[in-house]
């Protein structure tokens, strides 16, 4: 069975939620950047980038985890998504492997409930309903064997991204 019911869509700014961990959609270098990178580094406060330059970079579809810092959070996970180049250069496994290894990371710490942006699909320019699918599908099929998360949170950025994951989590049922 889809666990459907560990999983929501809410429209937020993800730097105020309290969840175990929130993750961001950072880039390889691990240096703070825009969008939703840029409002978490905002949010968490300078020691942060320091704890990331200890860390160095992170492959693309890879995640790191850090301490939160001023955030309502207690960790915050990193994860580096693909830049969509079209479709054709793996982008899609790269995405899901984003989820995949962000979820291990928190269960590995013991994490119980984890928020999510729409990872590439800001900066990094991935079709906003591909990736949706690959995010819930990825999320989907984890929380299926991996009952330590309890719950996700699909955070969402706008109207547009929270209706495009109501559609996609409605159609799992
Ligand atoms: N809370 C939740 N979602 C947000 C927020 C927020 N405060 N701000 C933006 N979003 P993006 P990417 C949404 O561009 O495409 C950075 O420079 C946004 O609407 O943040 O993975 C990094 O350093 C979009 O739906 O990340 C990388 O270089 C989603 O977050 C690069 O951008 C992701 O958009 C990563 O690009």
């Amino acid at each position: 069975m889809v666990p459907i019911q560990r999983m929501e869509a809410v429209a937020a700014d993800i730097t105020g939620l309290k969840v175990d961990a929130i993750v961001n959609a950072a880039n390889s270098r691990l240096i703070r950047g825009g969008g939703v990178d840029g409002a978490i580094h905002r949010a968490a406060g300078p020691e942060l980038q320091e704890e990331l330059n200890g860390i160095g970079g992170c492959p693309t579809g890879q995640a790191v985890i850090t301490k939160s810092y001023r955030l309502p959070a207690k960790r915050i996970i990193h994860t580096v998504g693909p830049v969509w180049q079209g479709g054709q250069s793996g982008e899609a496994e790269e995405l899901a492997s984003c989820y995949r290894t962000s979820l291990a990371l928190a269960v590995e710490h013991g994490l119980k409930s984890v928020a999510f942006p729409a990872i590439s699909t800001g900066i990094y320019g991935y079709p906003l309903e591909a990736a949706t699918q690959i995010a819930v599908g990825a999320v989907a099929e984890i929380l299926g064997k991996e009952k330590r998360i309890e719950r996700v949170v699909f955070c969402c950025f706008g109207d547009e991204a929270l209706k495009t994951y109501q559609r996609a989590l409605a159609s799992l049922k």
